[in-house]
């Protein structure tokens, strides 16, 4: 059987970019593969994080998962740091990673931005922490959204440098899953930047724990233009606003965008937001009220953790012990 991995990084509240563009797919993947899931806060640390607050938020994404349908008993769930392979292979990849390799990444030139001597090495190292994550399990697919494609080209890469350096195909090239309507979810303050937790405006995103008045205010305030809905999808390429928020409701509403715009051509975005408002709320709501009741059951959501840690761990340490072989590392 093939084999999924993924995961979220728990700095904070999940939104409907991590649902849309990944969380959901995992939910439908668990039928036809064996996935492992985690939630990786060995990459949340690569920026500051309030000690407490990380805790908190690895448990709710947690939570998140199991709340929006992915399956404890049939998916392994847990926390990265609960299995020291990752950071282990981690740094047998790095040093099998040019650093030309890592300067092409766009995503580190973002997030370190205009200080980039004073950005952390994590920081700089994430892919090749992302590349350990899914190579550690020889992970065959990996479904994330379309932000994610660069690094997991990189991961494909370091696998072949690796294949290749030992003459054996050790690890699987991993294949990216990027699937659905909404594989990049815009901010709903300005369309031309990616839906983010970092975002500093919280009207930018819809977090996947907003109640109903939260989301239908935001979804109210989400800039557009005066146009009235077009008829046609090419129509949409020189509007990003309202390309996002059609790309929102077919995705939550389970259509293609196309569909979505024939039953709104012509209509004005103050109808077609009342629409919105209805489709997100049914579709968020519940997992918001499933989330608060397992976070109420802390013992339950650390009992799963542990046993996925231990599963995840049994396949770890046998991949590992390859590698350890392969390069020359003694187990005496
Ligand atoms: N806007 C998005 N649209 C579609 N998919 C998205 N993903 C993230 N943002 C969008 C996908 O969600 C998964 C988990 O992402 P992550 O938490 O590991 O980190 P990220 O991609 O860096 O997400 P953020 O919100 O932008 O976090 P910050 O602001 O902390 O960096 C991935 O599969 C990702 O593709």
């Amino acid at each position: 059987m093939n084999r999924i991995f993924s995961g979220m990084q728990p700095t904070s509240q999940l939104h409907l970019g991590n649902y849309l563009g990944a969380l959901r797919n995992w939910v439908a993947l668990q039928d036809q593969y064996e996935c492992i899931f985690c939630a990786v806060d060995l990459h949340a640390i690569t920026v500051p994080q309030d000690p407490e607050k990380l805790r908190r938020s690895t448990r709710e994404i947690i939570a998140a998962y199991i709340a929006a349908g992915v399956d404890p008993e049939r998916c392994v769930l847990f926390a990265q740091s609960g299995v020291s392979g990752h950071s282990e292979l981690g740094w047998i990849l790095s040093c099998h990673t040019p650093l030309g390799w890592l300067n092409r990444m766009t995503q580190f030139k973002e997030k370190a931005g205009k200080h980039r001597d004073n950005a952390g090495l994590g920081l700089y190292g994430y892919p090749v922490l992302m590349a350990a994550d899914i190579l550690l399990y020889k992970a065959t697919h990996v479904p994330v959204g379309e932000d994610q494609k660069q690094h997991l080209e990189l991961a494909r890469d370091i696998a072949g440098a690796f294949n290749r350096a030992y003459g054996k195909e050790t690890f699987p090239l991993p294949e990216p899953l990027i699937l659905g309507e909404a594989t990049r979810v815009m901010s709903l303050r300005d369309g031309s930047k990616k839906m983010s937790k970092s975002d500093e405006s919280d009207y930018s995103r819809i977090n996947m724990t907003d109640d109903p008045d939260t989301i239908a205010l935001k979804i109210r305030k989400a800039k557009t233009d005066p146009e009235p809905l077009p008829g046609a999808l090419v129509e949409l390429e020189t509007r990003p606003e309202a390309d996002n928020l059609v790309t929102i409701y077919a995705a939550l509403a389970g259509e293609s965008r196309a569909e979505t715009l024939s039953r709104f051509a012509g209509q004005q975005f103050s109808a077609f937001k009342v629409a919105l408002v209805e489709v997100a709320v049914a579709r968020l709501a519940p997992i918001n009220a499933e989330m608060n009741r397992l976070l109420g059951d802390i013992g339950e959501l650390d009992r799963i953790m542990r046993r996925g840690a231990e599963r995840a761990g049994e396949i770890a340490a046998k991949n590992l012990a390859e590698v350890h072989d392969l390069i020359g590392l003694l187990r005496p």
